[in-house]
């Protein structure tokens, strides 16, 4: 629609075999209007490009046998050069894994405050591991579930990283308030209607008492992550404050 207005913050390239499915990104929403307005750079770069024959071939069948196929490593090389060129040369290098450091808020933070990123989205059985050794810095996956390629995992990395570019929100919402960055689930929400199904409102959330919303929210939340995510936080790590918080609201004994 129109060109970028701002020097992006963010230069983010990918190396992928499936460029149009970034389109996911680019085309709506939050990450749509980071890449539209500029604040983000997103160049796409298919290895397919670098194959040597007219069949486009970027894999070969594993040394040692097995299943499947593995991704060249001078194919992703040359792939990686030419992103290189135009993320930026000192960018660092992100291959999406299932063999990689858990993505958490705390990974992504550190990734939002790189200049430049070139990320590696692989297909088959995985890339050959003499590219990962000699230009790969990172790897990171999302989760302990295989999925069918690094796109969607890179999709979502980016999606994570662009919420912590200043002005990507919107001045209504910033990314240092949402659940996670805490460390804390998120409180229930509620809107009209005032009864659905027989179930109401809790009565603070229609009292205008701000102070008490904020408590109850803050109690609400810390019941929730108490119950769900124990890996998060304990009882005992609590403070008195906190501890005083669920008792109000009657949450600290279930
Ligand atoms: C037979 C062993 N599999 C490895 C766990 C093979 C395999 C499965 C899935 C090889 C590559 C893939 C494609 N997945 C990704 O590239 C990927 C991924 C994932 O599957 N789960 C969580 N995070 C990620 S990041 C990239």
């Amino acid at each position: 629609m129109s060109t970028p207005d701002v020097s992006p913050q963010l230069r983010l390239a990918v190396l992928t075999l499936f460029p149009e499915m970034f389109s996911a990104i680019t085309q709506w929403g939050v990450t749509g209007r980071a890449f539209e307005s500029g604040l983000c750079q997103l160049h796409l770069q298919d290895p397919r490009e670098e194959a040597a024959d007219r069949h486009g071939t970027v894999d070969d069948r594993p040394y040692g046998g097995g299943p499947g196929m593995v991704m060249q490593a001078p194919i992703l090389a040359a792939a990686l050069a030419k992103a290189r060129a135009v993320a930026g040369e000192n960018a660092k290098v992100v291959a999406m894994s299932p063999q990689g450091t858990p993505l958490d808020a705390a990974l992504v933070r550190s990734l939002a405050s790189e200049d430049a990123l070139v990320l590696v989205a692989g297909r088959y059985e995985g890339i050959d591991e003499r590219f990962v050794t000699r230009h790969v810095d990172l790897e990171v996956s999302v989760g302990d579930y295989v999925v069918s390629g690094g796109e969607l995992p890179a999709m979502m990395l980016i999606d994570a990283l662009v919420r912590w570019l200043p002005g990507a929100l919107g001045h209504e919402a910033s990314a240092a308030e949402d659940s996670f960055s805490e460390g804390l689930l998120d409180c229930p929400h509620y809107t009209r209607p005032e009864t659905y199904e027989g179930l109401t409102v809790p009565s603070v959330l229609l009292s205008g008492h701000h102070g008490e919303i904020a408590g109850w929210r803050r109690a609400q939340s810390l019941r929730r992550t108490l119950d769900r995510r124990p890996d998060l936080i304990t009882m005992e790590g609590l403070s008195e404050a906190d501890r005083a918080l669920l008792d109000k609201w009657d949450l600290l004994q279930k």
